[in-house]
């Protein structure tokens, strides 16, 4: 489809671009979720160094999702990818009981930058299949979800290989995002 032909069907359908940002420690399954939403499929998957994009349509929108590698040398480059971005996706892997403080502070520092700051916050607690895993209260707790002032979160429990939660996940960030819209809300802070 033509560029111009597309922007005339979007604007007559509704559909909508967004720009999503998924990150998380390395190993919380993000590439994962990326690729079960991506082709409906598990891919086995490498460690990421540097970043998968691929386009997830999820009714009348269309997700720019862009999985960053979580490795800890690799974190002071995820900044480089919050420009212009409208939603955030953590993951978390919630058997990580020994990380879940140092997911945390990520975490914080990730929503608290000026270019994140209108981003609706979408956490995917991941490996809710595997035993001892932290529920999604706890891990809501642990983030600091309940701590949050004038920002729109949700938690979903997922487990990526199953693609349990993953839409429901999807759902509450193109509801938001779409709301936020229509009420003039810019959800996505481009640098100068
Ligand atoms: N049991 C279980 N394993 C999972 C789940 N999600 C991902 N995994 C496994 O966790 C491992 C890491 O998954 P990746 O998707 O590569 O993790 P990542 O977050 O992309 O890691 P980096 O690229 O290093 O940042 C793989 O062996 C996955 O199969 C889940 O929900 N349950
Ligand atoms: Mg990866």
């Amino acid at each position: 489809m033509g560029q111009t032909f597309r922007k005339l069907f979007d604007s007559i359908f509704g559909n909508k671009e967004m720009r999503v940002v998924m990150l998380g420690l390395d190993a919380a399954g993000k590439t994962t979720i990326l690729y079960k939403l991506h082709i409906g499929e598990v891919l086995s998957t490498v460690p990421t160094i540097g970043f998968n994009v691929e386009k997830v349509q999820y009714k009348n929108v269309e997700f720019t999702v862009w999985d960053v590698g979580g490795q800890e040398k690799l974190r002071p480059l995820w900044r480089h990818y919050f420009n212009n971005t409208d939603g955030l996706i953590y993951v978390v892997d919630s058997c990580d009981r020994e990380r879940i403080g140092k997911a945390a502070t990520e975490f914080q520092q990730i929503i608290n930058d000026p270019l994140m700051r209108n981003s609706a916050i979408l956490v995917f607690a991941n490996k809710q299949d595997m035993k001892g895993a932290l529920g999604t209260a706890e891990v809501c707790e642990q983030l600091g979800l309940f701590n949050l002032r004038n920002r729109r979160w949700q938690i979903q429990g997922t487990c990526a290989p199953k693609g349990e939660g993953l839409y429901e996940g999807l759902d509450w960030l193109a509801t938001t995002l779409k709301q936020m819209q229509a009420a003039g809300v810019s959800t996505s802070v481009k640098s100068a």
